[in-house]
């Protein structure tokens, strides 16, 4: 258990903010979606640019990626497609995402799927709004997008966020959060629901004395559909270092469904959540299918909510 100092203690009954000891929140007790969440749902800034079109020249926007134009990976900064065989594009087919979408394949016993990797300067807020679709015969995923918190922009530091699975974060190196559908073992259908899977300096051991990302889940979820596209948005807001107030939260369909409170990311103003991976990482750990494929479009990073893409 977490022994904070009292100014902590002060600081978390000012704000009604439970902090998020160690171990996360896989049960969704400290879930503040439908109860104690300020946090706006539906149309977001996204309803001002219609099928997204001039959305990247709005001014809370850091970056937008419809995949319309320009060759696999342009445009960001690490393309991860083993032997060319597991991205490429294909048409979206339906209303407001345009020509083209990213197709990501994932083949057991010969890669691991793969994705892209873009680095861009966060502010305190960073939100992350993309659409993905799950074929009808794509199983259990491993691991899929994620938010990577990096010591800086340059050189090693923009990699210190990268890898060290089972391993615990120091605080001023790294931490990452990942939204994913998570399948309980088999418990639920393929692709299984979706939660956040975290690492951080508070994070709990795991039974086999590794740390692996905790969870941050919402049980009651229905599980997630195949076969037809999705908006997912995710929320990283950082902590002041020193303090247990960074939060993270995740809406589906433009309705939020999962909000956490409390959680200290960071130790170290510079270590931010600066890197997007948009991939699909698959392996025979949770998946018996050959073949499983996932798509993504109208990728979105912005400082503020984004909400769903409003068709012409
Ligand atoms: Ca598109």
């Amino acid at each position: 258990m977490r022994n904070p100092g009292v100014p902590l203690v002060i600081a978390s009954l000012l704000f009604s903010q439970a902090h998020v000891s160690a171990g996360g929140d896989a049960e969704g007790k400290a879930n503040l979606a439908g109860t104690g969440s300020a946090l706006p749902s539906g149309k977001g800034l996204a309803a001002r640019y219609p099928d997204d079109e001039g959305i990247a020249a709005d001014d809370a926007v850091i970056f937008a990626e419809g995949f319309e134009q320009g060759a696999i990976g342009e445009g960001w900064g690490e393309v991860n497609n083993p032997a060319g065989k597991v991205l490429s594009f294909a048409p979206p087919e339906v209303a407001g995402l345009g020509k083209r979408c990213l197709q990501v394949e994932a083949h057991l016993g010969q890669d691991t799927g793969g994705g892209l990797v873009r680095w861009f300067e966060p502010g305190n807020a960073v939100h992350v709004r993309f659409y993905t679709r799950f074929d009808p015969t794509c199983d259990y995923t491993h691991h899929y997008v994620g938010l990577k918190g990096n010591k800086g922009l340059q050189g090693a530091d923009k990699w210190s966020g990268f890898g060290q699975a089972g391993t615990k974060p120091e605080g001023d190196d790294r931490f990452t959060t990942r939204i994913e559908p998570w399948g309980n073992n088999g418990e639920w259908r393929p692709p299984g629901r979706w939660n956040f899977y975290s690492y951080w300096h508070e994070m709990e051991k795991g039974p086999d004395g590794k740390y692996w990302g905790n969870q941050f889940g919402v049980p009651a979820a229905p599980d997630i559909p195949r076969g037809q596209w999705i908006c997912v948005e995710f929320m990283l807001k950082h902590n002041n270092p020193g303090q247990p107030d960074g939060e993270q939260a995740f809406w589906i369909d433009g309705q939020l469904q999962g909000h956490w409170k409390g959680i200290n990311w960071r130790k170290a103003e510079n270590l931010k959540a600066n890197a997007l991976a948009l991939e699909s990482y698959v392996t025979e750990r949770w998946t018996k299918s050959p073949v499983n494929r996932v798509w993504f479009d109208n990728v979105v990073v912005a400082s503020a909510y984004i909400g769903p893409v409003v068709p012409k």
